[in-house]
């Protein structure tokens, strides 16, 4: 039950690598993780990105891979078409499953991209993943769509190229899950926080672990939302060293 996230780096803890091994650990898999960029950021605010170089995430991969049976990955902030690119070659040549975080914007507002992945992620990874699971926001840059509603948020998961869910923390809470061409909602309660950093990222690296741990796709989602819920009644993560 060995499960890797490719994503970058918050210093802050909340989110990226460091939050998505701390979500691997606390369902009870072992996480490894290849950093993609360092950030230089906290909860509120976002300062600036530095990548790293393709060829030396190809060799952070290939390291790991070397001494590791990993079968689920996760992405997240992969930064450029290139690194996206890069990451599907690896997909394929490790028949990894993959459930693909599109990260493009932090909720603090920072820029998490070189420039529109949209279009890269839509050409290289989502063809060959198990599972995308935008935001709202996302969803409409993958799918040129916007999303008004519930209806239009089931419209757009079935344009999406491969089962998706589309979070509802900006849509009333309302969860749009689309599984082989079948769509279940699920409405969560919207709780008051100033701090929901890093809330896409657990919730793809709870999917992952549960994943490893023998659950189908669908159970793996509900309990994950279930684990991101109670993360943020309990401050977040982020939050939750101050408020002890
Ligand atoms: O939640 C999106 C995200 C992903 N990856 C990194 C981030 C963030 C949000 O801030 O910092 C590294």
């Amino acid at each position: 039950m060995i499960v890797m996230s490719i994503a970058g780096v918050d210093p802050s803890g909340g989110a990226g690598v460091f939050a998505d091994l701390k979500t691997f650990q606390a369902i009870g898999v072992y996480g490894t993780g290849v950093v993609t960029a360092l950030t230089a950021q906290n909860p509120y605010k976002f300062f600036s990105t530095m990548s790293v170089d393709e060829s030396y995430i190809e060799e952070q991969i290939d390291s790991v891979m070397d001494s590791y049976e990993v079968e689920f990955i996760k992405t997240g902030m992969l930064y450029s078409p290139e690194i996206i690119k890069l990451v599907s070659k690896k997909i394929k040549e490790y028949n990894l499953k993959a459930v693909i975080d599109p990260v493009m914007v932090a909720t603090s507002g920072g820029d998490l991209t070189k420039e529109d992945l949209a279009n890269a992620m839509n050409r290289y990874l989502l063809p060959q993943c198990i599972l995308t699971t935008p935001n709202i926001s996302e969803a409409e840059k993958l799918t040129d769509f916007k999303i008004n509603n519930e209806e239009d948020a089931i419209k757009a998961s079935k344009k999406i190229k491969c089962d998706n869910i589309i979070t509802g923390g900006h849509l009333d809470g309302i969860n749009t899950i689309h599984i082989d061409n079948e769509v279940t909602t699920v409405k969560q309660e919207l709780i008051e926080t100033d701090n929901l950093h890093g809330t896409g990222c657990n919730l793809s690296s709870a999917i992952v672990a549960y994943l490893a741990k023998n659950n189908d796709l669908k159970t793996s989602i509900l309990k994950s939302l279930d684990y991101v819920y109670e993360g943020i009644k309990n401050g977040n993560y982020g939050t939750l060293i101050s408020k002890l």
